[in-house]
């Protein structure tokens, strides 16, 4: 049996990768940071059904001590970094936290492993927000990266120290430049799920508007569960490497919007408020991604549509709304 020892595995990406390891037999241990709600913190995993099947380890990646005693202890043969501070827009509020969790702790992950697992293969959580300020019309794995927030500028940090420690130690370490990716687990703060959980409100008569930024934005966005089996496809490589994964279709926030609230029968423009509040200091205007490195050398392809997601993430969100269902 294979084990398998997921950071961030109380997220979005965490519980569906966990549940797709599950599937496949594998031994999953996850790293949880302790919180005062230690009740609520495996909600997205309870909500797949899974939370008894993970074994959950304390810990922080800000604690490289912890890490190394729990890497010696676990012994896992794949190891996916996906714990950050994750949300764009709080990256200017809290710079040096988001370069500390999303940057620096990519050091403490491979410093862990080259000292206890070194034979380990090593998944980090790469973004295409690294690309920013986008260089070419549609970014691949050769595309010069530009960030354009603190949470692009300490991605691209762990990102060169991935390959740095490939090249320089021979780790199996690999990085998935993946695209948005979004689902029913979204985050309530992302535009997506910020949209549906709102789409979801109106419908049941709870409030009457949705407030957002910048609307013209466009973004590359997939599916969370699609996404997660790239990442496993990764580390079955004999060779460690750099992948996108991306649809190779870009949408509005706009465009998205239309979807969720069509879907209830309803019109956007009838219920979402600009509020330039919410414009960010730099924004990252469009992306595009071009997978097809993934799809020749790993066979994977994205199944799930942006718009049959919209409407699974409405659907989740009205049937929580109506029956209160979990918290995730
Ligand atoms: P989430 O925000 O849903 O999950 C982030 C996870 O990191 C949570 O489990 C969180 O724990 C954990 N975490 C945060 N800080 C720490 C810390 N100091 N120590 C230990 N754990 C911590 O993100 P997603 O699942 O959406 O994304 C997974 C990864 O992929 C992230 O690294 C993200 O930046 C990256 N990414 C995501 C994309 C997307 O579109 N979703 C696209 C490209 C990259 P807690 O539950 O306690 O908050
Ligand atoms: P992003 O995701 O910043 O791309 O990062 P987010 O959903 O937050 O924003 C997408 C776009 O929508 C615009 N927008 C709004 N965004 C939010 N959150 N709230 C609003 O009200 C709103 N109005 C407009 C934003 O300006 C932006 O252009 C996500 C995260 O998951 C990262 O961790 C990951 O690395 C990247 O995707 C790829």
């Amino acid at each position: 049996m294979k084990r398998a020892f997921i950071t961030g595995v109380t997220g979005q990406d965490g519980a569906y990768l966990s549940q797709l390891l599950l599937d496949k037999g594998y031994e999953v241990w996850g790293l949880v940071r302790r919180s005062s709600m230690a009740d609520v913190n495996d909600g997205r995993l309870r909500w797949l059904g899974i939370a008894d099947r993970v074994k959950m380890v304390d810990g922080n990646l800000l604690d490289i001590s912890g890490l190394i005693r729990t890497i010696r202890e676990v012994k896992p043969d794949e190891i996916y970094n996906l714990a950050a501070q994750s949300f764009v827009r709080s990256s200017w509020q809290q710079p040096i936290l988001t370069s500390n969790v999303t940057g620096l702790a990519v050091v403490n992950m491979l410093e862990a492993i080259r000292l206890e697992a070194p034979r380990a293969r090593f998944y980090q959580a790469s973004s295409s927000e690294m690309y920013g300020l986008v260089q070419e019309p549609v970014q691949s794995e050769k595309t010069p990266f530009y960030p354009r927030s603190p949470y692009g500028v300490a991605k691209l940090f762990g990102h060169w120290m991935t390959v740095n420690y490939r090249e320089s130690f021979g780790l199996h370490a690999s990085s998935g430049i993946l695209f948005n990716h979004e689902s029913p687990l979204r985050g309530i703060e992302f535009v997506t799920r910020k949209v549906t959980h709102g789409v979801a409100s109106i419908k049941l008569g709870l409030t009457k508007e949705i407030r957002l930024g910048n609307i013209d934005a466009q973004r590359d966005w997939g599916h969370s569960k699609d996404y997660a089996r790239a990442m496993w496809l990764m580390m079955q490589q004999e060779k460690p490497d750099d992948y996108v994964i991306a649809t190779g279709r870009t949408t509005t926030v706009r465009a998205m919007c239309e979807v969720a609230f069509a879907h209830v029968g309803l019109k956007a423009a009838d219920h979402i408020v600009i509020d330039p509040e919410l414009f960010r200091p730099a924004e990252v205007d469009i992306l595009l991604g071009d997978a097809s490195k993934a799809r020749a050398t790993l066979g994977w392809e994205p199944k799930i549509s942006m718009e049959a997601m919209i409407r699974e993430m409405v659907d989740a969100d009205m049937e929580r709304l109506a029956t209160k269902r979990g918290r995730a």
